[in-house]
């Protein structure tokens, strides 16, 4: 008998993170976990197995089809907007081959199953480009067909992976003979910038919120590379992970789409500077604008309209910006760093 398992790849990121400490601890499913970078070692018990490898090797993905059962894919696994830019050509590989193989994957696991496989896609306000600051100030709460016009790689890549996974549930092999429907059950969240009390994100361009916070946590200086006035929105990580397992568990009848927004808060690089200062009276942060990152940000949108997850599937955060920071960030982040030595408390 095989064993019926989950898949997360990009297992040691900031969402991979909180999913397998979340669904480990409920013990609710057996996770198979890919990263191309070894794993936290604290995340290891809640593995079933932890698999270093890269979801660009075909090879090690046809292994676990023959090995295993997979329920549901949760692929996490990409390289982010600010790291994109400065090698597009290999972020497109990771982010859209990558993303073609494990759907790919999810087509073969359906037919060893006779069942659609669950394809729990993140995707970002990246596939989002306002045209300028003023559209940005105009719009209001963009919905998820509104300005589908990225202007980073990684954003590009995130709208596309949004049609592929489309593309494999509706019409994949359409003029086959043989062609088999419903294979694949794609589910796609469009995430806000994600502000996490456990780890740091790297290579994003929302990554000043949770930078400006761990680092005053830490008492290291930092400079924030937006202008104050530059404004995002945001969800703490318990929220994201809420989303992807709300979203997984929601009757299919219920999805009327499959792209969704969601969101919390909609603060500016000023009012969570003003918030960090109000906890760690010493930090030292000044605004120092990367024009180039600036840029991105303008055309990402202030807010978007995350209605029709409510109405689907029940959307709700727990937190918002209160009781984001007053609850959950301040008091984890300070614990977390009281507890060690200076000298490890980088990450
Ligand atoms: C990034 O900044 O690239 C990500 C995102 C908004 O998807 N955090």
């Amino acid at each position: 008998m095989r064993k019926e398992v989950i898949l997360i790849t990009g297992a040691n990121g900031e969402i991979g993170h909180g999913l397998i400490e979340h669904l480990g601890k409920s013990g609710e499913a057996n996770i198979i976990a890919i990263d191309v970078q070894p794993i936290d070692e604290a995340l290891l018990p809640y593995c079933e197995r932890f698999i270093q490898g890269d979801i660009l090797d075909n090879m090690l993905l046809g292994r676990l089809v023959a090995e295993f059962d997979i329920r549901t894919i949760f692929h996490l696994a990409s390289i982010l907007s600010t790291k994109a830019e400065y090698n597009p050509e290999a972020a497109h590989k990771v982010n859209v081959e990558g993303t073609l193989n494990l759907l790919r994957l999810a087509v073969d696991q359906s037919s060893w199953q006779g069942r659609a496989v669950k394809f729990l896609y993140p995707s970002s306000i990246a596939a989002y480009g306002l045209l300028s600051l003023e559209k940005k100030n105009e719009a209001g709460k963009v919905k998820e067909w509104e300005w589908n016009t990225p202007i980073t790689m990684y954003g590009c890549n995130k709208l596309y992976c949004e049609h592929l996974g489309r593309y494999y549930s509706y019409h994949y092999r359409q003029l086959a003979a043989d062609q088999v429907k419903n294979t694949v059950d794609f589910r796609c969240l469009r995430f806000p910038g994600l502000i996490s009390s456990v780890t740091i994100p790297t290579g994003g361009t929302s990554d000043y919120g949770p930078e400006m916070l761990h680092a005053a946590a830490q008492g290291k200086p930092y400079k924030c590379f937006v202008r104050p006035d530059a404004r995002l929105p945001f969800m703490v990580m318990p929220d994201a992970i809420k989303s992807l397992l709300l979203l997984e568990n929601a009757p299919k009848e219920n999805l009327k789409h499959l792209v969704y927004n969601v969101t919390s808060f909609s603060p500016t690089a000023e009012e969570i500077y003003q918030r960090v200062k109000k906890a760690f009276p010493q930090a030292d942060i000044s605004f120092e604008p990367h024009l180039a990152r600036q840029k991105i940000v303008d055309t990402w949108p202030a807010d978007v309209d995350d209605s029709a997850a409510c109405r689907d599937w029940g959307w709700k955060p727990d937190y918002d910006e209160e009781r984001a920071f007053n609850d959950y960030l301040i008091p984890s982040i300070r614990a977390r760093y009281s507890k060690r030595p200076a000298s490890s408390a980088l990450n």
